[in-house]
């Protein structure tokens, strides 16, 4: 389709330029992931570069036109020419349904490179940088073909350099290293509780480095077995009772230990964060105390006073027990004050996933397998989402969606769970779906994401996102902002408008559990709160394991201040059903 010149400029590129140099961009990493020439894998970068530059828009260009362009050659005129006229490139389709998405979010580990990035996906399943992570922490690379201690070693070199240079830790890599750690601390002999506090107790979804807390009788046995953690190559430092570590990987360990009646105030203290800790000093300021992480102290007869646990130290300063991912002084400590703290949703409260997908699409589990996991992990009910037809990488087409939810029908009998059919809809660049109104009406649930064309104007997102949250077969916004943690940033719209939308159409809007993603992210999720929206807080599960990756998005919700009732997956069975037939306006 040709474009009319000057209408489409934005910011002095012509819009189906971006949407070229968009293109070969993908083009070369796709190219990369699966190993080509490095020579055309530049040609393909030096393209894009060059696109991007031009202003005059290619729409409007024949092919000798786009040879003109420096850098563009007479295969790349034809490509180009292909993608303007239909939308598609068809060695680019071919190259996309080679490459799964989760390999995508790989490229950005420093030291790993696209082809073994593509090895490390095929051959140990790895999709996501928290499972990277978690693999080299394990030594499960080193028999990988080409592979060994060494190679190992200069990737972990590669991590630890980009931690040094100030890059946060994801936090599900953050939680399996403190379990781990955890799991090993509390059994030493005269410990009585271990936990960890700091950014991770807060559920940030990025931490700096993670804090250890045990309440122990024999601190020494505690700081010897903390220099020999599960994983742990350099003891930074080791003192009577704090011990620094650091993990192949460069992620830093603080582990510190305390009497046992100073358990509450450590607690608090190194739980955090600052702000919300100079907030409580205050309040004990006030009232004639002091605290710091040994205690409570009455200032005027420098007595102390007795509280052993948070609870009880918040309820000396008039307080209610704060949830630790409320700590930012963000309007907690007044909430606390007048009792009218939310109770926060639990992971307890979740009846079910309404984000997973199979290997109809870019799942590994099949069907069977995965209404199995969720069955086994409790839930009342899944949403099977695969992508839909306009994600090209995945194939999908309407038979196929249609023979699965034969399949998923014929399952249901006697699986001992609701199953709903559903599907993960591209919103197009003008926030057109991939199916018309009667072919959507068949599903069960229908959430609506972006997955391309990510650099527009904000105002052209806005009103793209708007016009798929307005559809009245839109059910849930999957994760809104698309960002990938160090990999890709938010898209940039007006969220206020996107929320306002969602609440007066009553599309729920999802807080994304995938490891990379947690999206939306702690922030919005409160913004939009604020304007009365519902949330799905799903998995997004390509495999069975990653069914449990709600607990990241639970930890989100809580930074959020939601609560249970503004969750659609907390709802039983008849409510849910309910809520996805309801009349929209
Ligand atoms: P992170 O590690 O950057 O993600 O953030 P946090 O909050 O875990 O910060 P961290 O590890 O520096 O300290 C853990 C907690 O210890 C912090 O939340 C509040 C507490 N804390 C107590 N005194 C101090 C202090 O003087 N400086 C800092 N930074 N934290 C302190
Ligand atoms: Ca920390
Ligand atoms: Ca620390
Ligand atoms: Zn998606």
């Amino acid at each position: 389709m040709r474009r009319p010149t000057g209408p489409t400029y934005r910011r002095g590129m012509p819009r189906s330029n971006e949407a070229v140099a968009d293109m070969l961009t993908e083009f070369a990493e796709l190219l990369a992931i699966s190993g080509a020439d490095p020579f055309k894998i530049r040609a393909y970068e030096r393209a894009a570069r060059s696109v991007r530059g031009h202003t005059a828009d290619l729409a409007g260009l024949d092919r000798p036109g786009l040879r003109a362009i420096p850098g563009v050659g007479d295969q790349l005129a034809t490509k180009i020419r292909q993608y303007l006229d239909t939308g598609t490139v068809t060695e680019l389709d071919t190259l996309r349904a080679e490459v799964p998405a989760g390999v995508r979010a790989l490229l950005a580990v420093p030291g790993l490179g696209p082809r073994r990035a593509h090895q490390v996906f095929r051959e140990r399943g790895i999709a996501s940088t928290a499972e990277l992570h978690d693999a080299l922490h394990h030594g499960r690379l080193r028999d990988l073909r080409g592979w060994g201690p060494r190679t190992e070693d200069t990737l972990a070199a590669a991590l630890r350099e980009t931690h040094a240079a100030g890059h946060r830790i994801p936090l599900a890599l953050a939680l399996d290293l403190a379990d781990r750690a955890l799991g090993a601390l509390s059994g030493l002999p005269g410990v009585q509780r271990a936990e960890v506090a700091g950014s991770v107790r807060r559920r940030r979804d990025t931490v700096g480095d993670l804090d250890l807390l045990v309440a122990t009788t024999d601190p020494g046995t505690v700081m010897r077995a903390a220099t020999t953690l599960p994983g742990v190559d350099r003891v930074l430092g080791s003192g009577g009772t704090k011990t620094s570590v650091r993990t192949r990987a460069g992620v830093q360990i603080d582990v510190r230990a305390v009497a046992p009646q100073a358990w509450g105030p450590a607690l608090l203290y190194f739980t955090g964060s600052q702000a919300h800790n100079i907030r409580v000093r205050e309040i004990a300021a006030h009232a004639g105390l002091t605290l710091s992480e040994y205690g409570l102290v009455r200032v005027r007869t420098r007595r102390p006073v007795p509280a052993d646990s948070e609870e009880e130290l918040y309820a000396r300063l008039g307080l209610d027990w704060v949830p630790p991912p409320l700590r930012e002084d963000t309007g907690e400590i007044q909430a606390a004050h007048q009792h009218r703290l939310p109770r926060l949703l639990e992971r307890r409260d979740l009846r079910g996933d309404l984000h997973t997908h199979t290997n109809l699409t870019d799942g590994v589990a099949s069907l069977e397998e995965m209404v199995r996991a969720a069955r086994d992990a409790g839930h009342q009910y899944c949403a099977i989402t695969d992508h839909a037809p306009l994600l090209r990488l995945q194939r999908m087409t309407t038979e196929k969606a249609l023979e699965q939810r034969r399949r998923i029908r014929r399952l249901e009998r006697d699986a001992g769970i609701h199953l709903l059919h559903g599907t993960e809809l591209n919103i197009q660049p003008d926030g057109g779906l991939d199916w018309d109104d009667d072919v959507l009406r068949g599903f069960d649930i229908r959430v609506a994401s972006v997955h391309s064309h990510f650099r527009q104007s904000r105002h052209d997102t806005t009103t793209r996102l708007v016009r798929a949250v307005r559809h009245p077969l839109v059910d849930v916004l999957g994760h809104p902002t698309t960002r990938l943690i160090g990999h890709r940033r938010a898209l940039d719209a007006d969220w206020d408008a996107v929320f306002a939308e969602a609440a007066r159409h009553d599309t729920a809007l999802e807080i994304n559990s995938f490891p990379d993603r947690m999206d939306l992210d702690g922030d919005l999720t409160r913004r939009a709160r604020s304007f009365g929206v519902r949330f799905s807080v799903s998995s997004d599960a390509h495999a069975v394991g990653h069914l449990d990756q709600v607990r990241l998005g639970v930890g989100t919700a809580q930074r959020g201040w939601v609560g249970p009732d503004e969750v659609i997956n907390t709802y039983p069975w008849d409510r849910l059903h309910r809520f996805l037939t309801r009349p929209r306006p």
